[in-house]
């Protein structure tokens, strides 16, 4: 058989295995992988790693943040940049705010995305106002669709639900099945060192990392697992960032919850010294900051213990002016710049540089945790987050010896937190569906090819099925805890 493409001669590398073999293409997807495929067209990858496209489960794209400043990529330069570093599905937000029409939310996002995405994409909400039509309506309309996780803060006082609200969410993510992604850090502990911080002048982007104490990070983490045991409610904690936060996860997972953890480039490459450069540090300002070597070190271990179960961006890009970081100029205060800092592009070559090329993970595992474990948890898994026959052929073609030194990101933030790093491991070639859409370098892809991927409910949202005692007790009472 003639393929369209084939990609000769490179190791495949899957979560599991890596083997020599060459992949044959039929339009949209992988048709053959094995030896001797001959194709229409021939991608040379002697000596090249071929491995699934990146998933980017978490990301900020021509969203609203919680202080309302639209973030300076849209979905084209956003899925841009994310294609340059070889990543080729994105799961975005689509963002309610205390008095938005969810529904009417949904079909805003739709449509930027619709006609300026390269690569495809699916979508998870954040929830900011869970009334009642939000919860019975338009959470399960939502689900139909495709969209089957909701994110909810348990910080940020525009943003920020209370525990009734939350285990309102969570009861409707088991009833309906979706997953609840948390932002969990203690909103008290944070404003109350907050308040009085900017009170005494201390404005700078560093008491930013000193008011964001890592107790407020694993106390909130502890609080959603004993909300989430009450509906029996599975529970991703996104961009964790602290060894206290990740033990708190590690232990639930012992007991065998449904606990999982996030963590992303900015909690293993920056620290809060990143931070501490005057007015300047606003760049590296992110919710949780950076930490420190140990917390890094704490990540690392969770990502190879699984306590970490993937590894995304958390891309929530700003520009150093009034229009994102600094809205007060000069006299900004920590609290009034947007938080967040650029990380689609660079994702994936930063975790190949330190921890494949460093030894610290293996390629297998670094495929796992930036791509499969993304796709099988958001129920897009195999048509994405593997190289097999029957997959779309979402594939990036590693050259696991060039080097890069970091001078700019193809996203419209204007500066990268990872400027002037030398990078070893860079994604030369990148197909999304059977289409090259990067190509020595330069991404060819037309605006708007991008496709809008309905997620199917995958393993990771499905409740356990044990019963705090109390829940135990109604039922034995033949009185069910109505959802
Ligand atoms: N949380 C995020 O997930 N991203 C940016 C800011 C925030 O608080
Ligand atoms: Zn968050
Ligand atoms: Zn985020």
């Amino acid at each position: 058989m003639s393929h369209d493409i084939v990609i000769r001669g490179g190791s495949v590398v899957t979560a599991e295995k890596t083997f020599r073999a060459d992949v044959g293409i039929q339009g949209e997807k992988v048709a053959e992988v094995g030896a001797g495929l001959r194709g229409r067209r021939t991608l040379e990858a002697e000596g090249m790693l071929v491995m699934p496209g990146g998933v980017d489960s978490h990301c900020h794209i021509e969203q609203l943040s919680s202080f309302g400043i639209m973030c300076a990529d849209d979905f084209h330069s956003a899925t841009v940049s994310a294609a340059a570093g070889g990543t080729t599905t994105v799961i975005p937000f689509c963002a309610q705010h205390r008095t938005d029409d969810l529904q009417a939310v949904l079909k805003d996002y739709h449509e930027r995305a619709r006609t300026k995405a390269v690569i495809d994409y699916g979508f998870h909400l954040i929830v900011a106002n869970p009334d009642e039509k939000t919860l019975r309506e338009d959470l399960p309309q939502a689900i139909r669709s495709g969209i089957r996780s909701f994110k909810i803060f348990m910080t940020y006082d525009r943003m920020r639900l209370h525990d009734e609200q939350i285990l309102d969410v969570m009861a409707a993510a088991r009833r309906e099945g979706a997953l609840v992604m948390v932002h969990a850090e203690n909103h008290g502990m944070i404003s109350w060192l907050a308040g009085r911080m900017v009170k005494q002048g201390n404005t700078l982007p560093r008491y930013h990392a000193i008011c964001h104490t890592r107790s407020s990070e694993a106390e909130a983490i502890q609080r959603v697992i004993a909300l989430a045991q009450v509906v029996d409610c599975p529970i991703l904690i996104v961009h964790v960032s602290t060894g206290e936060g990740i033990e708190v996860i590690r232990q639930a997972r012992a007991q065998g919850l449904k606990v999982y953890g996030e963590t992303c480039p900015q909690y293993l490459f920056l620290t809060a010294k990143d931070i501490d450069i005057g007015l300047q540090g606003a760049m590296f300002c992110c919710s949780p900051p950076p930490r420190d070597e140990a917390a890094q070190e704490a990540c690392w271990r969770g990502l190879k213990d699984g306590s970490l179960h993937v590894y995304s961006s958390d891309h929530a890009p700003y520009k150093m002016d009034a229009s994102g970081k600094l809205p007060k100029g000069e006299k900004t205060t920590f609290k009034e710049m947007a938080n967040g800092v650029p990380g689609l592009e660079l994702r994936l070559p930063l975790l190949f540089t330190y921890g494949v090329k460093a030894g610290r993970i293996t390629a297998e595992e670094f495929v796992n945790l930036t791509s499969t474990r993304h796709a099988q948890t958001y129920g897009i898994y195999p048509r994405k987050g593997t190289i097999a026959v029957g997959s779309d052929a979402d594939i990036a073609i590693w050259n696991p010896e060039k080097k890069v030194v970091v001078e700019k990101t193809r996203d419209n933030t204007g500066y990268t937190p990872y400027k002037g790093r030398t990078l070893t491991g860079w994604p030369v070639t990148v197909l999304s569906r059977g289409e090259v859409i990067v190509e020595a370098g330069s991404v060819k892809a037309a605006r708007g090819r991008g496709q809008f991927l309905v997620r199917e409910p995958s393993e990771a949202l499905k409740p356990i099925g044990r019963d705090i005692p109390e829940i135990g007790q109604l039922k034995a009472w033949n009185t069910p805890l109505e959802l």
